[in-house]
């Protein structure tokens, strides 16, 4: 359930024509996230660290804390009431998955720790099932270490190639070189929608239509899509897509794939366990239908059922709403960011989500993260799981600041303050 606030607002959006919409009324919206009312170092906290994880409304919290307060118990399995309840309010947040990805059928959305499981999934069930010696993956130079690691350890120990489709300098990717890495042995693509480090937005059409011309699946890592786009896994016409529950204002520990169903048949089971399985004998086991011969063993059922509730959440606020004020925060932090001699921005692609990625000559990130925090403000320094795009660009890390649209330009102006302040005593 949406808060009242969020109702309120999405009900002015609705009936308003579009040139007439009132922007998101962020200071509004921030009322259903308590987490960002707090002080740190002696100063409001700026939460500008949401690619690696965003904050949760009440509406998710209550969710959660109501499962364990009324409803709590295994699922898929018992005949007494708890059960029963606890598996309709799981199931749902399927149904909440199905028509957030638009995919075709229900059976094609399975629960899973998160992206880096999911990922892990494919790569090992592609990889076993479909992938012979010298096949070939493409991937892309900006992707997330959960892109990348699953398929080396593929590369290892079955011999099959890692081909990677090179990007400019500004964050895109290069799209003849990408086309021209598809050939006869290339099996599958695997790319992020959105870049957690350069906020590039990938042609995903484009991709997946290139792709299948050669006949090659495309599996998508939603991660930093999800939070941000509207995703139509049948509009895209992907073969995979996955995102993670917490970065889409939901809990931690829960995330869904989906995969269409022709390819979530012929592809064996990733684990072996309760609930994955018909029936078992000693000579002979009968794997349960889709998509639970995926999901083996006791799922995160509290986190799921919170993560309906984000989905409410996010579908009542709009993804256009999210959007607009995300896109003005970004060009304004964009702007003045870029007013700070010796900044530089990595990552300065046309289509671009809401993170900014940036380097200070002669002051290490790591130093500017430990300053902003002393001034309240949350980013993440570091290589962001993407060591490989770090050396593409030449620098050891950035410094990142992530929006979601509880942000505020306030918020902006006090990021930009903290890296001046930086700069001052470091620079
Ligand atoms: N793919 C992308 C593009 C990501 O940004 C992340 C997490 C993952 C996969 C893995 O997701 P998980 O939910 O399974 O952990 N990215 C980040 C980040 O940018 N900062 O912390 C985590």
């Amino acid at each position: 359930m949406a808060t009242a606030v969020t109702q309120e607002i999405v009900g002015q959006a609705e009936t308003a024509p579009a040139a007439a919409r009132p922007a998101l009324d962020a200071e509004r919206v921030r009322r259903d996230f308590p987490i960002l009312h707090q002080q740190v170092h002696g100063k409001p906290l700026v939460y500008l660290d949401n690619a690696a994880t965003s904050q949760k409304p009440l509406a998710v919290i209550d969710a959660e804390r109501d499962f364990y307060l009324n409803d709590c118990a295994n699922i898929h399995r018992g005949v007494h009431e708890l059960s029963e309840r606890a598996t309709h309010k799981y199931e749902e947040v399927r149904h909440k998955v199905q028509h957030l990805l638009n995919a075709r059928d229900l059976h094609e959305v399975v629960f899973l720790r998160g992206t880096t499981e999911a990922l892990n999934l494919v790569a090992n069930t592609f990889g076993r099932e479909i992938l012979k010696p010298g096949d070939e993956v493409v991937i892309t130079a900006m992707e997330h270490h959960s892109n990348i690691v699953p398929w080396q350890i593929l590369r290892d120990e079955q011999g099959i190639v890692l081909k990677v489709a090179p990007i400019n300098d500004a964050g895109e990717l290069i799209w003849d070189e990408y086309e021209k890495l598809l050939g006869p042995r290339t099996r599958l693509v695997s790319v992020a929608h959105v870049s957690n480090v350069l906020g590039t937005i990938n042609p995903l059409k484009r991709i997946v239509q290139a792709a299948h011309a050669h006949d090659i699946a495309v599996l998508v890592d939603g991660a930093q899509a999800a939070p941000h786009i509207p995703v139509d896994v049948q509009d895209l016409d992907c073969d995979f897509y996955t995102f993670s529950s917490h970065k889409i204002f939901g809990p931690t520990g829960v995330g869904a794939l989906y995969g269409k169903t022709r390819w979530l048949e012929a592809l064996p089971p990733y684990q072996g366990g309760g609930d994955m399985i018909r029936s078992v004998s000693f000579e002979k086991t009968i794997y349960n239908a889709l998509p639970y011969k995926f999901e083996a063993g006791t799922p995160n059922i509290g986190a799921t059922i919170g993560l309906g509730a984000a989905i409410d959440y996010v579908t009542a606020l709009g993804y256009e709403n999210m959007a607009r004020h995300e896109h003005d925060l970004l060009a304004y932090g964009t702007e003045r960011l870029s007013e700070i001699p010796g900044l530089r921005i990595i990552g300065t692609a046309r289509e671009k989500a809401s993170v900014i990625s940036f380097v200070l000559e002669g002051v290490h990130p790591h130093d500017i993260g430990t300053i902003l925090d002393h001034e309240g403000v949350a980013i993440r320094t570091g290589h962001h799981c993407a060591e490989p795009l770090m050396h593409r660009f030449g620098v050891p890390a950035t410094a990142r600041a992530s929006l979601a649209f509880y942000n505020t330009r306030e918020e902006i102006d006090r990021l930009v303050a903290a890296v001046e302040k930086a700069k001052e005593l470091l620079g």
